[in-house]
């Protein structure tokens, strides 16, 4: 540790810190607006400067490291000043539309305006005027909006290594770009959406489905039926006041069943079937001499990566399609079968945290008879904003069930919101179906948490199965280039796009940078789903009982033909 001073008090602090960790640690706040904790620290906004004593120059307290004897001031009337004049000047340039922007009450720059007593703007400068890139499926690019921080750009390249937006041009012309300026869609961007959470402003945002959604509800001719995915019920609750890491399932099926859907149901169910076949199906691999490492697909962002960086890994992946699309495949054949609807009446909207299933949901691969499996994608955002518009008080809502026949999912299916959550589902029902009979223990704690890359080997039925876990895009990189180069090797990998797993997608409320340095939003919304399973009656996808009666009534087994139709596909280079 070393002994420092910050606005006069004595604090002695790790030797590693910087100015701005070591003052938040001790409760004094510092603004920030280009920093985001552990991807983007570029000292370039000048919105955190402090006083340093015995420096000429005002300092960025993100990236002056602490030294013995330190001095520092936060907050006298030059550091106030000057953070106030470089704010302006920002948003000089800044279109400032607030009132319809989608991040009105969430943007950085507009809570820094009302923090730093900005009540009039005193340059009013030129400005560019540049053309909203809006063609793809997940994410909308304003550069009208865009302060030039370059936290998505670190996201984009350092995090998920997909690099294809950075900084171009100079000077008054800078801008974030894709190269040659073409639009995201053109490029081998993975629509993971995480330069959209890591946006202070809404320079990024998601393609709002919400509008195909109210005129589907408003059709008399259309069975309008949603689904959520396992990581909303962990986001949703923030948009609402609740502290992060709030399971609100109950209130969230009460608040889609207000909105007007004709049935909701939980993609968990989706999860439980995507593990039945999954589980079947890396035996099948284990046991027969088929490709290995198996790897998950339910994560599109991770397929698209897949399909651009390491199409040699594409045998690997898993036939089976993501829970909601499966789900949505199982509503429009054996739902309305059942249920004597017509299919082509039948409009599937999932919510999701992730706004590559936009993507994803309009694949070609993602159809089974002609009929989309999926018809729209809702974002945790997108839905909270319905919620908000049909005047429905969420804080007060009831806590109901999900609707029959689906309304009881297991704990496994709840868990493939976190990271490791697929991995351990499949273990569950894998340990038992090589074992011969029903394990006991069923947490798999090697799997859970947040480190990048995670091993575990466990022995099932007399046979060691090693696997392997990787989120956010870099990690998967570093463990799929291990294997290329032969230094690892293992049975099955599950590899989520998103660092944390859904529970972090791109799709889920925004939380701010300032917020991030002190909690891990990773790790508390993945309590809420762990807390879920904990409580469930039952913690195995293949106990059950819809999914007995699914494979007794329309199945038949795991694997069959016509689970092949309708659940699986494949990815070609
Ligand atoms: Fe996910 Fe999945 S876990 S991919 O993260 O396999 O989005 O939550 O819905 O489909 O179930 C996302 C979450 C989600 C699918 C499931």
């Amino acid at each position: 540790n070393v002994n420092i001073k910050i606005n006069g008090i004595e604090l002695s602090v790790p030797a590693d810190y910087t100015v701005l960790e070591a003052a938040r640690e001790n409760g004094i706040d510092i603004p920030t607006l280009c920093y985001l904790k552990d991807i983007s620290k570029t000292g370039s906004c000048r919105m955190c400067i402090v006083e340093i004593k015995g420096a000429r120059a005002l300092q960025a307290a993100c990236v002056y490291p602490v030294s013995e004897g330190l001095e520092v001031m936060t907050n006298t009337k030059k550091v106030r000043d000057q953070r106030r004049v470089t704010l302006e000047l920002l948003l000089s340039t800044h279109e400032k539309k607030c009132l319809s922007c989608i991040r009105n009450k969430s943007c950085e720059l507009q809570s820094l305006s009302e923090e730093l007593g900005v009540d009039s703007i005193e340059f009013e400068g030129d400005m560019n005027s540049f053309e909203i890139d809006d063609v793809s499926p997940s994410i909308v690019r304003d550069n009208n909006k865009c302060i030039l921080c370059r936290r998505c750009v670190n996201m984009c390249k350092d995090v998920q290594t997909v690099a294809v937006i950075d900084t171009m041009q100079r000077g008054f012309n800078t801008r974030v770009g894709t190269a040659f300026e073409k639009a995201l869609s053109d490029t081998a961007c993975v629509n993971c959406g995480q330069c959209i959470v890591s946006c202070p402003t809404g320079a990024l945002r998601e393609k709002d489905n919400t509008q195909e959604i109210w005129d589907a509800i408003a059709d008399d001719d259309k069975y309008v039926v949603v689904q959520t995915a396992p990581a909303v019920r962990a986001g949703l609750g923030e948009e609402f006041g609740f502290p992060i890491g709030t399971p609100v399932t109950g209130k969230m099926a009460a608040a889609l069943r207000r909105l007007g859907f004709d049935k909701t149901f939980d993609t968990d169910t989706g999860a439980d079937l995507t593990i039945m076949e999954e589980a079947n199906e890396l035996l099948e691999r284990i046991q027969n001499g088929g490709k290995l490492p198996m790897i998950t697909s339910c994560s599109p962002g991770w397929i698209k990566f897949c399909e651009h960086n390491f199409p040699d890994f594409l045998d690997n992946l898993s036939s089976c399609k993501s829970p909601h699309e499966m789900f949505g495949a199982v509503i429009k054949s054996y739902y309305a079968k059942k249920n004597n609807i017509d299919p082509k009446k039948i409009f599937v909207v999932s919510v999701m945290p992730c706004v590559a299933k936009k993507f994803e949901a309009g694949r070609p691969e993602m159809e089974s008879d002609g009929l989309r499996d999926v018809d729209a994608v809702i974002s945790t955002r997108e839905l909270a904003r319905m919620i908000k518009q049909a005047g429905i008080m969420f804080d007060r809502l009831p806590d109901e069930e999900f609707d029959v026949p689906f309304e009881r999912a297991s704990g496994a299916g709840v868990i493939f919101g976190a990271t490791g959550g697929v991995m351990e589902a499949a273990l569950r029902t894998a340990a038992d179906t090589l074992g011969g009979k029903s394990v006991e223990e069923i947490e798999y704690n090697d799997v859970r948490g947040v480190e990048g890359i995670k091993e575990a080997t466990v022995n099932m039925g007399g046979i060691d199965v090693k696997v392997a876990v990787a989120h956010g895009l870099g990690n998967a990189r570093k463990l799929l280039n291990n294997i290329r180069e032969g230094k690892a090797d293992y049975h099955f990998i599950e590899i989520m796009a998103c660092s944390g797993g859904c529970v972090n997608g791109g799709g889920q409320p925004i939380v701010p940078s300032r917020l991030k340095m002190d909690i891990d939003v990773r790790t508390e919304r993945a309590k809420a789903l762990y807390s879920e399973d904990r409580d469930s009656k039952i913690r195995k996808s293949h106990e059950n009982p819809d999914m007995t009666l699914l494979y007794e009534d329309f199945f038949e087994k795991p694997g069959s033909h016509l689970a092949h139709e309708l659940l699986h596909t494949t990815y070609k280079e």
